[in-house]
């Protein structure tokens, strides 16, 4: 009998998200320094390549490049979001030095570390924002569930408890 194996060998698939600051105003703690961010340039945070799959139980994958830089006190971050399902998430640290802030409906925290080689779960429930404390890009892969859906509007609405102005 003949048997076919098709291909799993995806890759990142090009497909690029870019975030501005005058992307993330409304995520920003300090309005005003934002304002000012955007006024001089307006720079680059970040940008995600995704390989994004089809089909209920499939895993889809991102890269995430956080660029160093603060805007007023607070370093360079991603959004943050809540999955809309109730699904977890691997982070896989490459490349710079960070913090993964997870936050759940309740309110519990909790600030991980990142750095090359460590890898990270955020249990199910968990909202989760990267945040990049160093001087080098901060580069970062993450595995999803494909039907998790991204929440950003709790996260625009009312931030996280956690802002991360140190090291
Ligand atoms: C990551 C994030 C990525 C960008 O792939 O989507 O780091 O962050 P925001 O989505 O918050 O802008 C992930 O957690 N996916 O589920
Ligand atoms: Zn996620």
């Amino acid at each position: 009998m003949e048997v076919f194996i098709p291909d799993f060998n995806f890759v990142i698939d090009g497909r690029k998200s870019v975030r501005k600051v005058s992307d993330m105003m409304s995520f920003w703690n300090d309005k005003d320094a934002a304002q000012k961010a955007v006024d001089a340039g307006d720079p680059l945070v970040y940008e995600v390549y995704a390989c994004e799959t089809t089909g209920e139980g499939e895993l889809s994958y991102a890269l995430t490049i956080l660029y160093p830089g603060k805007v007023g006190q607070e370093f360079y971050m991603t959004k943050g979001h809540f999955h809309q399902k109730l699904t977890g998430e691997v982070y896989l640290c490459l490349r710079g030095k960070g913090k993964l802030v997870l936050e759940n409906r309740e309110g519990n925290t909790r600030v991980l570390e990142m750095s090359p080689g460590k890898v990270t779960y955020v249990p199910a429930g968990f909202a989760h924002r990267s945040v990049n404390t160093g001087k080098e890009n901060l580069e970062f892969m993450a595995v999803y569930n494909t039907d998790a859906g991204h929440d950003y509007g709790s996260i625009e609405r009312d931030g996280f408890k956690e802002l991360i102005t140190k090291e």
